[in-house]
């Protein structure tokens, strides 16, 4: 029994992996729509033990959904959100259009869950935002500190993976370094730059203020929005980094008040959806290859920050996977929340 759900934008990275997470975890539903655009439109996909036919995003598309998954890109979401939203159905959305829209609530269903305790099945229609990925993997780690010691201020300097850009991009990485490797020209396409062998600035979008890119000011926003506070100083970089699909995370805390190592690591060990790696004696710390295709954000290198002479500063090392924590998990995880 269960809901009846619709996963749209099924063939991207995120859209297969929502069919992952969804037979992961035995998510109960009653009956699934799979939905594309036109030019995915008739593709047969497998989907435990049936075969569907991915069906054209129209505006009919979401009669009697109960659950939409939405991972599209902005646009289509902007367009056909709040269509489904409209004909009863709750929407997921992994887009960053309805993130900061007044209302929406932005989950990440071990951090803020109350955001979304008014939206029920049948209730009438709903947007719902999964916050961005490198937003949700550094809340993971953070937000128990924060419910420990009250952080005053997160510096976050961050290593993400291709998969943030798409499976064009993962292919784009293998591609260019299979040419480099083979003494050819790299052709870059999704970005200006070389990928393989190379790093650089996020280029989601221009760099949109104060020289600050769009991934670092979702960062800043969506942080204040889930932690419900603007009482909180933050600031990012953000870099892209030939890495596939886990993104690595350097995060500088201050706090209100002392916090040791020991009851860091304490609170951390017990924050569901995170591990620790991190052992100094066998220099041991999460590595994006630790994370991928896992479902927990990992957490290691936590050690006082020794610019300080008080005991108000915590530097961490981050790794979660974008794919799935990052996206497709944290969204399905918020469905199974509509279920309780
Ligand atoms: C990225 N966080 O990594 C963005 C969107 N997924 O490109």
């Amino acid at each position: 029994d269960g809901p009846s759900i619709a996963v749209v934008g099924v063939t991207g990275a995120v859209g297969q992996e929502f069919l992952q997470v969804l037979k992961e975890r035995n998510f109960p539903y009653k009956s699934i729509k799979l939905l594309a655009s036109a030019r995915s439109a008739g593709k047969q996909q497998e989907f435990e033990g049936e075969t569907y036919t991915v069906e054209e995003l129209t505006e009919n598309s979401f009669n009697d959904v109960d659950i939409a998954l939405f991972s599209a890109g902005g646009s289509i979401s902007k367009k056909f959100g709040p269509v489904a939203q409209k004909a009863g159905s709750i929407v997921v959305d992994n887009s960053s259009a309805f993130r900061m829209t007044e209302g929406v609530p932005l989950v990440i269903p071990e951090v803020n869950p109350d955001a979304m305790s008014h939206v029920k099945i049948g209730g009438g229609g709903a947007i719902i935002a999964n916050p961005n990925c490198s937003t949700i993997i550094a809340l993971m780690a953070v937000t128990p500190l924060h419910r420990l010691a009250k952080v005053k201020r997160m510096i976050v300097s961050t290593y993400q993976a291709a998969s943030g850009a798409g499976a064009a991009a993962m292919e784009e990485l293998k591609e260019q370094t299979r040419d480099v490797l083979d003494g050819k020209e790299a052709k870059p396409v999704i970005f200006p730059y070389q990928y393989a062998f190379n790093l650089f600035s996020h280029n989601s979008g221009m760099d949109v203020e104060m020289g600050y890119n769009e991934e670092e000011l979702k960062m800043v926003k969506e942080t204040k929005k889930i932690w419900g506070t603007s009482d909180v100083a933050i600031t990012a970089t953000c870099i892209r980094v030939p890495v596939m699909r886990a993104h690595a995370e350097s995060i500088n805390l201050e706090f209100d008040k002392d916090i040791s190592e020991a009851d860091a690591l304490a609170a951390l060990a017990a924050f569901p959806g995170v591990s620790i790696i991190d052992d100094r004696s066998k220099n041991r710390f999460p590595t994006p290859l630790d994370a991928t295709t896992r479902d927990d954000v990992y957490v290691g290198r936590v050690r006082r920050d020794i610019s300080r002479s008080d005991a108000k500063g915590l530097e961490l090392f981050v790794c979660g996977d974008q794919i799935k924590k990052g996206a497709a998990l944290n969204a399905v995880q918020i469905a199974e929340l509509l279920l309780k």
